[in-house]
């Protein structure tokens, strides 16, 4: 059946309040609908998922094909060259873990390539700021530090961590610091991951038409590709931008679209690297530039990110955050954005025409990334103001031209930010001596049942925030601690769980510890790359003792309950392969009842020790999913007698105090 309807029609959905549960949102849709402007929502609502492809049954390898099979009878047919949908579907889920696994390296590559310049002396507008974090990076990897220059020190961290991408024979460094267990588990099939580069393109040869054609072997391979990501290029990513800019600690920052300021001039950063956005946030501090603001008529400027590069300069640095993933077209409607400036990954090109119509500019940065139609302006490393001043006095230009009516969502919502694992660590173990104990110790006597990482994007096929927000609802109210990153950190913000009296949503054991610790029941650590912040703080558990050997004893679980990216595939295989069971919900781009899906959804936990994958669109399901899994884990170590004790004797608190 062929939809006729020409894809440009807006055919509104009938109400809003299907679509996202974020309320400032929801206006600015309102009134692009006014104005006659189109938004993903839109297209999404009139552009069906092509159903082949959700379900990966289709091959586009060689032009023998495109062959497409039937996912209702997947064994009935095979490709021209003999392919069974097996070997689709696994060389497909193979390519997306390799291009998201692409992005995250690349990334990281780029913040080592600014490190070796710094270390070198090249670059001198960016500098080590914290000596400390350096010093732990290199200590976990076997560097000596006693009686060493900081530089000497750096300079062979950048040499070690090159090896991450390079490397062609051996074992990439962060994969040391792994528990030994899951490390053996690794070893055994073959998983530890060479060189990113290598992995890469060996993912890309073996998915080439006549090549790898076992679907087990196709996941040991793409399992190893999404470790370059998890151990590799997310870890340099994160450890890195913590050496330069600082490692995150606790900091009350506003999030939703009332960051923004009518008398001010905003800019908006949207992307994935902070390096241009640190950048942006020392131009819109300069004296001179403030001054031109107020020359114009500004009160003055107004920095604010969103997506990705957004949670990491709130984590880090208190910038206020406007927004995820499906707000950064509704938020250009509101007109009150001077610039919008992006760099990497997640920026729609829908985003041109809504910024058109709103005479709001959108400027690019990386060479990497062009878009028809937005105005590109090279960041260079080298002289990084000379592009973020730019971009400030074209904002100011285009506030001083401001010709439309603005509306501004009022909503803004406060919420405590930046939890690196080192911070859980000095926050549950004190300054002086931080440790997992604590943490450890409450999961033992079963206060925290277990923890739960909830990431991952926000998209157009459901209602936006609302499976987070619900999923994460579920998870406290049964007592799983839960940590975040990315998009979905931001939609628990401004659903207002990041605040410390948020425990009282939380179940009686762990609103107990929240209340002790003045914690808020959800962490937020950072952007997507700083997923590897939770890889860490997963193996910080396990080492600290009582829970298991391995990442897979803990219990722990995933999910990204909106995601629609291919990075969110890639990071998704590098926690199970690491050993989490990890929920996804939207859709899952694999047959179901066939052999490549007991692979990924059973045989990986049971055959080889590791994580599994699960699946459900439904927040509720997925949580009791994940808490299935966390009492299962519980049971293993024998520590599920401990809950229920607690249980009680809360209860019995109750009864006494009633
Ligand atoms: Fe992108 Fe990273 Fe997804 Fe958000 S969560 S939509 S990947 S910005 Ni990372
Ligand atoms: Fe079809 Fe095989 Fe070519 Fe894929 S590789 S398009 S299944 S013939």
């Amino acid at each position: 059946m062929t939809d006729k309807k020409p894809s440009k029609t807006i055919e509104a959905p009938v109400n809003f309040r299907d679509i996202t549960i974020c309320d400032a949102t929801i206006q600015m849709l309102e009134k692009a609908r006014r104005d006659g402007v189109e938004t993903a929502f839109d297209r999404a609502a009139s552009m069906k998922a092509c159903p082949i492809g959700s379900d990966s049954a289709c091959c586009k390898h060689c032009f023998m094909g495109p062959c497409r099979l039937n996912a209702k009878d997947p064994y009935g047919k095979v490709g021209v060259c003999g392919a069974t949908i097996d070997t689709i579907m696994a060389r497909n889920f193979a390519r997306m873990v390799a291009a998201g696994a692409a992005a995250h390296t690349d990334h990281g590559m780029g913040m080592l390539d600014l490190f070796r310049e710094v270390v070198s002396g090249h670059i001198t507008e960016y500098r080590i700021k914290d000596v400390q974090k350096l010093e732990q990076v290199a200590q976990s990897i076997g560097i000596e530090i006693e009686g060493r220059t900081t530089e000497d020190i750096a300079m062979d961290l950048y040499k070690e961590l090159e090896r991450t991408y390079t490397q062609v024979e051996g074992e990439i460094p962060f994969a040391q610091r792994a528990p030994k267990k899951t490390q053996e588990t690794w070893r055994k099939y073959d998983m530890i991951p060479r060189g990113s580069m290598r992995e890469i393109m060996e993912m890309m040869h073996r998915t080439h038409m006549g090549v790898d054609q076992d679907f087990e072997n196709l996941t040991k391979q793409f399992s190893r590709t999404a470790l370059a990501d998890g151990w590799g290029g997310s870890m340099v990513a994160t450890e890195i931008s913590d050496i330069l800019f600082g490692t995150p600690t606790p900091v009350a920052v506003e999030v939703n679209m009332g960051v923004l300021k009518e008398d001010f001039v905003n800019i908006i950063v949207h992307g994935h690297e902070p390096n241009m956005f640190e950048s942006m946030l020392v131009s819109v501090n300069e004296p001179t530039l403030i001054q031109a603001a107020k020359d114009a008529g500004a009160k003055g400027l107004n920095l604010v990110g969103m997506c990705c590069s957004g949670a990491e300069m709130m984590s880090r640095h208190g910038v206020p955050h406007a927004g995820n993933f499906m707000s950064t077209e509704a938020i250009l409607v509101t007109g009150a954005v001077d610039a919008m400036v992006v760099d990497v990954q997640c920026i729609k090109q829908g985003l041109v025409k809504v910024a058109e119509c709103y005479g709001t500019p959108l400027f690019t940065t990386n060479y990497r990334c062009h878009i028809e139609g937005a105005t590109h302006m090279q960041f260079h490393e080298d002289r990084p103001s000379e592009c973020t001043d730019e971009l400030v006095i074209k904002a100011v230009s285009r506030f001083k031209g401001r010709n439309k009516p603005i509306e501004i969502p009022k909503m803004r919502n406060m919420g405590i930010h930046g939890f690196s694992h080192e911070y859980i660590n000095y926050m549950l173990g004190g300054t002086f001596r931080g440790s997992y104990t604590p943490l450890n110790d409450n999961i033992i006597n079963g206060r925290i049942r277990g923890v739960a990482g909830v990431v991952g994007c926000t998209n157009p096929r459901v209602k936006q925030d609302w499976v987070h927000v619900e999923l994460v609802k579920e998870l406290i109210r049964n007592d799983v601690l839960v940590v975040q990153t990315g998009c979905s950190q931001v939609a628990l913000a401004k659903a207002g769980l990041l605040t410390p009296e948020a425990a009282h949503l939380a179940g009686p054991g762990l609103s107990e510890v929240c209340e002790t610790v003045g914690m808020p029941p959800v962490l937020g650590l950072g952007s997507c790359v700083d997923n590897s912040r939770i890889l860490i703080a997963c193996t910080e558990m396990v080492k600290t003792g009582g829970l298991g050997d391995s990442i897979a004893d803990l219990p722990v679980a995933g999910a990204a309950p909106e995601y629609m990216s291919e990075k969110a595939i890639a990071i998704g295989q590098y926690f199970v392969a690491s050993g989490v069971y990890t929920v996804f919900g939207v859709t899952f781009p694999i047959v179901k009842d066939t052999k490549f899906h007991d692979m990924l959804f059973r045989r990986m936990e049971e055959e080889w020790g590791l994580g599994k994958w699960g699946f459900s669109p439904d927040p509720y399901e997925m949580a009791r999913m994940m808490i299935e899994h966390i009492d299962k884990k519980r049971k293993a170590l024998g520590i599920d007698k401990a809950r229920d004790r607690v249980m009680m004797d809360f209860a019995d608190r109750q009864k006494l105090e009633a």
